[in-house]
């Protein structure tokens, strides 16, 4: 005869699965936008969105959809300041993240040498949101002296590698929200790393051309091909 041993439990595998998902939210490549000033579309659009959220044109300031040009063979789009006037476009997150790992990607190219003045103001910035107040995670500007520059908090500025007018370059940023790291590669080539703000997260990408402080003209800046994705990690337990 058996008898259960009620004293011993059920033998129940427990085992918490932890998998991230890659999930893109921006692809845009501008090929199948009208040629003239850009439309935005809003972050609640499904994913992934193919324009900016938002656009900042000052008065003559431009934000374009242009045939092949400065070395792009397909359309881009062309960020133009005019004295006094800022051109830029924002790519705002659904929500911020504070964690995962977040990749950016884009090609750009500059029309010229920017002038003396345009030190930090020509470039790319990864933004956060800090209780409403836009706070730069990480920033990559053309400068005056010819070589790209990074910095954001922490800092410090960093010159990392000359640049052409007129020639794309590539860019591949990857974000470590959990080991609050960054790492960049540029032409596929590792170019810089670093650590980042450990309290901010990931809210938007700027695109920018800050003439608006300026009475000389700003060169243009085109970019192609931005691709931002996140990951985002699902929980099963089974
Ligand atoms: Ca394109
Ligand atoms: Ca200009």
């Amino acid at each position: 005869m058996r008898v259960s041993d009620s004293s011993v439990p059920a033998q129940v595998a427990t085992r918490a699965l932890s998998l991230a998902v890659r999930f893109s939210i921006f692809v845009a490549s501008f090929d199948s936008e009208p040629l003239g000033p850009l439309a935005t579309e809003p972050n609640t659009n499904p994913l992934p969105l193919s324009r900016p959220t938002v656009i900042i044109r000052d008065e003559g300031g431009i934000v374009d959809v242009v045939a092949p040009t400065l070395g792009f063979t397909t359309r881009s789009m062309l960020l133009d300041g005019t004295p006094g006037n800022l051109a830029n476009a924002s790519f705002f997150n659904p929500v911020q993240f504070f964690s995962g790992q977040a990749v950016i990607q884009w090609r750009s190219s500059i029309a010229a040498i920017p002038p003396s003045d345009a030190s930090g103001r020509i470039g790319v910035f990864v933004e956060a949101n800090d209780d409403n107040v836009a706070k730069d995670v990480w920033k990559i500007t053309y400068e005056p002296s010819g070589i790209l520059t990074i910095g954001g908090a922490p800092g410090p500025n960093i010159g990392i590698v000359g640049y052409t007018p007129g020639t794309p370059t590539q860019f591949r940023l990857v974000l470590d929200l959990d080991k609050h790291t960054y790492t960049l590669s540029v032409n596929g080539a590792l170019a810089a790393s670093g650590n980042l703000d450990a309290q901010l997260g990931f809210n938007h990408t700027v695109f920018e051309n800050i003439n608006r402080f300026s009475e000389a003209n700003y060169p243009a800046l085109a970019v192609d091909d931005v691709n931002i994705s996140v990951t985002a990690p699902i929980d099963f337990e089974n």
